[in-house]
């Protein structure tokens, strides 16, 4: 536990915020700044936004001897990843009326709204909260958007593991009304008794903290690299319990070799839904407990874990919960991928995923996706789902829709899109990073696109084109676009510079590794193209290019 004279200025900022309401009335309503008061810009993450700016203009507002851009990103709490079709019309709109208009699917399969201006943050919450839309604890030092294995097709067990992803979200929601309040009502009231934490108190977690669910042979969710994974296990066609690790996390600081990226330890196995909530109440008010407070770069679970020993973590779960976790069960993990295209479920409705090139949905010239989207929204015959990997599933589609659907896809040409794109791109992610996230290095979202069109034809040099690899970027080693556990991770480290990691597994479950630092372009694709050749050649029949490159890298050691 951490020393109470030793705390970051964020605690004193939590405990000091009255439920989470600062000054933000005062900030929002000063009409002289875009921005909002230093502290406020730490509790406005609780009530799922941050306060960013046009890192593009920055220059052009400064020689004009103006302040930044400010602007605000919102994101949804959306456990599970799920929208109906009225909800997606409402989405569109509100993003036409009070952001860029981009609708970003993020990669903890909720959604974000950037470059909304101060005076519309109110209207647009306002607008969420009439389409039944919160982003309560989307971001902030509280449990984050809970993810689900996404295609209900997959398993006929899917809907359970939804709705627990939606009763863990609602377990760990903080208890104060100040969303209400500050975004909704207009009125502030204060009420102790019915804002009485007992999960959070008034301190909150010492750090974010994010919980993922998945039904195997799926890790569409990339469950490890959770503070808390469930895995549903599987027996004569029943979920017959959960396998929970914990302690997973990507991030880590450039030259701070404290920090690391770590994936999730399993504690063990309980056999019934209500010990795998108990369970994941009491990690949490553990993290609660022994997290460190002083130092933010060290403050998730992970390292909390590696401090206490996973045994040291488990005991003082098993003390709390009242019960002891039984060994963990088998599990076989064997894609991670989204399946595109059309697939049915064991009820006969079908259901259409749409890749979408890093998770953002616009209209650009000659293909019109947004516009497509919210047709296919108005028939009414459609939810809309979100995938880990930035995509979005058409869901829930009966056989007599299924043709009016299709239609649409193709006269937008979503669907002919989706099918001609190259299994590397199908493969990639990417973080937003430049020009809203104000930790990013190097580009995201921006520049893979760019960088895949010049690795496609080195795969097809050595006939690699249908190969599954996937391929992550970062625009810093935060990891958000989950660079750390992909086969070949980019990790931005300056403007057009990037550390290249290879030896991560297809599937999830290792971590790569740094082979080459800060390479530009250049380098980077004279790199994959030598290894490339070599896997080639010395590949073992099947062998991914993430297991061939760990193999590789043990050799040259
Ligand atoms: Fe993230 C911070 C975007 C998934 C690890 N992340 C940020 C911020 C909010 C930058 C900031 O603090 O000012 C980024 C906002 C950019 C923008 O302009 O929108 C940001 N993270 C994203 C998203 C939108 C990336 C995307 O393109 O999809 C993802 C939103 C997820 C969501 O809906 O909740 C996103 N972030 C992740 C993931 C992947 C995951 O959870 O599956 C990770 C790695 C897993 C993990 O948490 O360890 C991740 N984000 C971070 C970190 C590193 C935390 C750490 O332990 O060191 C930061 C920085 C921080 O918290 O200080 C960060
Ligand atoms: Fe920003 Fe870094 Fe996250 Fe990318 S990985 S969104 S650059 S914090």
């Amino acid at each position: 536990m951490t020393d109470k004279n030793n705390l970051s200025p964020v605690e004193r900022i939590k405990t000091g915020s009255n439920g989470l309401r600062g000054t933000l009335k005062e900030s929002l309503l000063d009409d002289f700044t875009g921005a909002i008061r230093e502290d406020d810009q730490t509790l406005i993450k609780f009530h799922g936004m941050y306060q960013q700016d046009d890192r593009d203009r920055r220059e052009e507002r400064v020689a004009k001897k103006l302040e930044w851009l400010y602007s605000y990103m919102i994101r949804l709490r959306l456990p599970g990843g799920f929208l109906t079709s009225a909800q997606w019309a409402g989405l569109h709109e509100i993003a036409e009326n009070h952001s860029t208009g981009v609708i970003k699917i993020t990669t903890r399969q909720t959604i974000q709204l950037h470059g909304i201006l101060k005076s519309h943050v109110k209207p647009t919450i306002q607008n969420f909260n009439l389409h039944h839309l919160d982003s309560i604890a989307a971001c902030g030092d509280v449990n984050r958007n809970v993810t689900c294995t996404s295609n209900p097709s997959e398993s006929p067990l899917h809907q359970e593991i939804y709705e627990l992803a939606g009763k863990i979200s609602e377990m760990c929601l903080p208890k104060t009304k100040s969303y209400y309040d500050l975004w909704i009502d207009d009125e502030l009231v204060i009420d102790r008794k019915t804002e009485e934490d007992p999960l959070y108190q008034d301190r909150y977690l010492p750090r974010k903290l994010k919980i993922g669910i998945a039904i195997p042979p799926n890790n569409d969710v990339d469950v490890f690299i959770n503070d808390i994974a469930l895995i549903a296990i599987i027996e004569n066609n029943q979920i017959v319990g959960y396998n929970i690790a914990a302690g997973g996390g990507l991030g880590a600081t450039h030259g701070n070799d404290a920090t690391y990226a770590r994936l999730a330890s399993l504690l063990g196995f309980v056999d019934t839904e209500e010990k795998a909530l108990k369970a994941v109440y009491e990690i949490i008010t553990v993290q609660r407990d022994f997290g460190n407070r002083s130092d933010r770069k060290l403050s998730r679970l992970k390292y909390t874990i590696d401090k206490l020993g996973i045994e040291g973590y488990r005991t003082e779960v098993e003390k709390r919960c009242g019960f002891a976790f039984e060994p963990a069960r088998e599990f076989k993990f064997e894609q991670r991928k989204d399946r595109y295209g059309w697939l049915q479920n064991h009820e006969g409705k079908w259901f259409y995923t749409v890749f979408v090139e890093h998770g953002r949905i616009l209209d650009i010239e000659g293909y019109p996706l947004k516009s497509g989207l919210l047709k296919i929204a108005e028939t009414g015959k459609v939810n809309f789902r979100f995938t880990c990997n930035q995509n979005l599933i058409l869901s829930d589609i009966h056989e007599q829709d299924k043709g009016e659907i299709e239609k649409i896809l193709k006269e937008h040409g979503i669907s002919g899109y989706t099918d001609e794109v190259s299994a590397l791109r199908k493969n990639s992610v990417a973080c937003v990073a430049l020009n809203t996230c104000s930790l990013a290095l190097a580009e995201g979202q921006r520049y893979l696109p760019v960088l895949v069109t010049k690795i496609e034809p080195v795969l097809e040099k050595y006939g690699l084109q249908n190969e599954d690899i996937t391929i992550r970027m970062t625009g810093c080693p935060n990891g958000c676009g989950r660079s750390p556990n992909a086969e070949i991770g980019l990790v931005g480290t300056a403007y057009g510079k990037y550390n290249l990691h290879i030896g991560g597994d297809r599937l999830g479950m290792r971590l790569n590794t740094k082979f080459k630092e800060n390479i530009g372009e250049e380098e980077i694709l004279e790199t994959l193209d030598e290894l490339f050749g070599i896997y080639s050649e010395g590949r073992y029949s099947e062998e991914t290019f993430g297991d061939f490159s760990y193999r590789y890298l043990q050799t040259i050691k």
